[in-house]
């Protein structure tokens, strides 16, 4: 695929959920190396920045893309243009990989919080989550899941459909209904968007309010996420965008003086979360963050913002 589809893609919502987002923006770097006229070292860097910076503008509330996209582009010092383009796709591949293992170990640590009989509450779409819900499948235990819809993009049915695809009993609520569906349930697990330095888990709209419920029943929240969607630049002062979405993707043509707000992601406060799943373990939102930099201190160098 050419780097102008994948950018398409990812802005017109082809492509969903901070993971795949991440992977196929990483992989167009590919392209971009191996198509660029340029016949130098300091050319091919700069077209690299080019498509990285349009990358970064795809999707405002995806810091797992930026991790990612910054991951290939560190210590790219090189004198041969056919070195460095090696390295690039070398390094884009090591990415792909990365995920890949960091699911399998997310879904070997969040399966063992689904025992028989549970019932499992998850929103929005998430590629973490359906490793996860595999996973115990996998293992023969028997639980069911509850799922919103997650107007106004309905990437719920999506969970539904593949969840029961897998064979497990899904039964799928409107997101106004959410409350009914958790009271039934004994596990609450989100995906993630971005982790901010304060702790706060941004997902799809909807996941702070259920949040909220859950706690009131005193059900567990896990964030299930990649270590990657930590935002850095929140260390430094940036405060974490929150998308804002098109308008009509609510409501084609609403009468005049309506003025609708389409945010796509919340944050949820770190308070109403019970633990961070990641590769790297289960940890409450500030212990998470130290995690992160001990494990991955490339990404705070300063230089790369
Ligand atoms: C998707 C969403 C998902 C996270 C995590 O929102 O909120 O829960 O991205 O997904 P959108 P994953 O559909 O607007 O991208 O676990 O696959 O990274």
């Amino acid at each position: 695929m050419s780097f102008k589809e994948t950018v398409d893609r990812i802005k017109n919502l082809k492509v969903q959920g901070a993971e795949d987002v991440a992977r196929e923006a990483v992989k167009s770097l590919k392209d971009v190396v191996n198509k660029s006229k340029s016949r130098n070292i300091s050319g091919i860097l700069a077209d690299l920045y080019h498509a990285k910076n349009i990358l970064f503008l795809t999707r405002p509330t995806e810091p797992c893309m930026r991790n990612s996209l910054n991951y290939v582009m560190h210590d790219l010092d090189y004198d041969d243009p056919v070195e460095l383009a090696k390295v690039v796709c070398l390094k884009v591949d090591e990415v792909l990989e990365r995920f890949d293992k960091n699911q399998r170990i997310i879904a070997q640590i969040g399966s063992k919080k689904i025992g028989n009989g549970t019932v499992v509450f998850t929103h929005c779409h998430s590629s973490t989550i359906l490793e996860i819900l595999k996973e115990a499948k996998k293992q023969g235990k028997k639980f069911e899941v509850h799922n919103t819809e997650t107007r106004p993009l309905y990437q719920g049915r999506v969970t539904a459909r593949e969840i029961a695809k897998l064979g497990i009993p899904v039964t799928h609520f409107i997101d106004a209904a959410a409350r009914f569906a958790l009271k039934k349930a004994d596990l609450m697990l989100i995906g993630a968007d971005a982790i901010t330095t304060e702790g706060k888990v941004i997902n799809k709209i909807g996941s702070e309010l259920y949040a909220e419920i859950a706690n009131r029943f005193d059900i567990p929240v896990y964030a299930c996420t990649d270590s990657w969607k930590f935002d850095t630049e929140t260390v430094f002062g940036y405060e974490e965008e929150i998308e804002k979405r098109k308008a009509k993707e609510i409501w084609k043509n609403p009468p005049k003086g309506v003025t609708i707000n389409n945010f796509a992601f919340e944050k949820v406060s770190p308070g109403l979360i019970t633990g961070i799943i990641s590769e790297l373990g289960i940890y409450k939102p500030h212990v998470f963050m130290q995690e992160v930099r001990v494990n991955n201190r490339w990404m705070f160098r300063k230089h790369l913002f």
